[in-house]
């Protein structure tokens, strides 16, 4: 029995929501198969927080945050905050300072789910997105001038280094390496980007000599936005930029027939510091408050902790609970089709995992 300690940040709209119902899951699991006991604790931080305080998270909260196992995260993002604000006080510091350099994604049709791309069924859409996570488009590097003159101007300056950049494409060949298709693409605009993609290229190019038994592709992101809804079953593993994997994501839960669905780990992969896993999806102000958020993304992002942490057996009981509950199809919120409220999931998913577990 593995005893973990896990900091909860529900944050906010729809993961105050979602959050609690992996837990439960996790919680669930745990004594279902006996391997593991959660202990969490969970921590207000988000929007509310700044606006009572001023700040989205403590000044300490890295150093908080640094002793626990895993960080189990909701949503970050309300009308009442700029979005700005919310996200640069929240996630992207926890992704950077934790050198959550790998945010890996995976977009997965599951049994009884329609996508909404014809023709297409389970085990056509199976692939792992994965985005930088530390830099790029989201470096910060930048500023504003002259406001509210004729002459106001911006600028946002994209920040690759070969360290960034190395590491997490070395990442994705020893993901791609270790699939049956060993097939990797590197999403790029090189041919508009001609400083930072051109460097992206050049290092995919030298990394990619390590893997000979890897098939590359270098395709312009344009192009694989049309392929990813054209020809979904041509991919197996995507590497991108942090702006490219946070557009193409979206994108890979919509095929697969929901955000609602799409999971996601901040992957620290020397674990110097504990990663962080949440869904794809953001806070939802629209549905929030009725109960009707798919809390599936939030518990397959459970079965990703539970995998990372070394509970491989307890993962796949999650993720088979999850496929049971879709593939019978009788208990799923309103984006999947459904009538189901948020917590008849988690019950639905909780009994299947102890129907299986049986
Ligand atoms: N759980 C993911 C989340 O809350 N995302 C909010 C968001 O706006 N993210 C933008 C980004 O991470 O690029």
């Amino acid at each position: 029995m593995h005893d973990y300690h896990i900091a909860l940040i529900p944050g906010d709209g729809i993961g105050q929501e979602v959050a609690p119902e992996g837990v439960r899951v996790l919680d669930a699991v745990g004594e279902l198969t006996g391997a593991y006991r959660l202990h969490d604790e969970s921590f207000p931080w988000g929007c509310e927080y700044y606006l009572a305080r001023g700040e989205m998270m403590p000044k300490e909260a890295l150093k908080i945050l640094r002793g626990f196992d895993a960080i189990y995260f909701g949503a970050v993002g309300f009308p009442t905050v700029p979005d700005y604000i919310s996200l640069r006080g929240l996630r992207l510091p926890i992704c950077m300072g934790f050198e959550q350099y790998v945010c890996y994604r995976p977009s997965q049709l599951v049994p009884g789910v329609k996508s909404p791309l014809a023709d297409k069924k389970m085990g056509d859409i199976d692939f792992i997105v994965i985005r930088e996570n530390t830099e790029g488009e989201y470096a910060g590097a930048g500023g504003r001038a002259h406001r509210g003159l004729p002459i106001e101007m911006a600028v946002e300056t994209s920040i690759f280094t070969r360290v960034g950049v190395e590491r997490v494409i070395r990442y994705a060949f020893n993901l791609a390496q270790s699939r049956p298709r060993r097939h990797l693409i590197s999403a790029t605009k090189s041919n508009a980007q001609q400083h930072s993609l051109t460097f992206w290229d050049e290092i995919f190019a030298e990394v990619a000599r390590e893997y000979p038994d890897v098939k590359t592709e270098r395709v312009l992101i344009d192009a694989l936005a049309a392929r990813f809804v054209l020809r979904p079953e041509s991919l197996d593993v995507v590497v991108a930029s942090n702006l490219f994997g946070d557009i193409l994501t979206d994108l890979g839960g919509a095929i697969c027939g929901s955000l609602g669905m799409a999971a996601s780990g901040n992957i620290n992969p020397e674990r110097t510091y504990p990663s962080m896993f949440e869904p794809v999806h953001g806070s939802a102000p629209d549905i929030f408050g009725k109960g009707i958020a798919n809390p599936i993304a939030m518990i397959w992002c459970g079965a990703m902790m539970l995998d990372f942490l070394g509970e491989k057996q307890a993962a796949n009981l999650i993720l088979a609970a999850i496929r049971a509950v879709t593939g019978d199809g009788r208990v799923l919120t309103p984006d999947l089709g459904g009538t189901a409220r948020t917590n008849q999931v988690t019950d639905a998913i909780i009994h299947q995992a102890q129907a299986l577990a049986h």
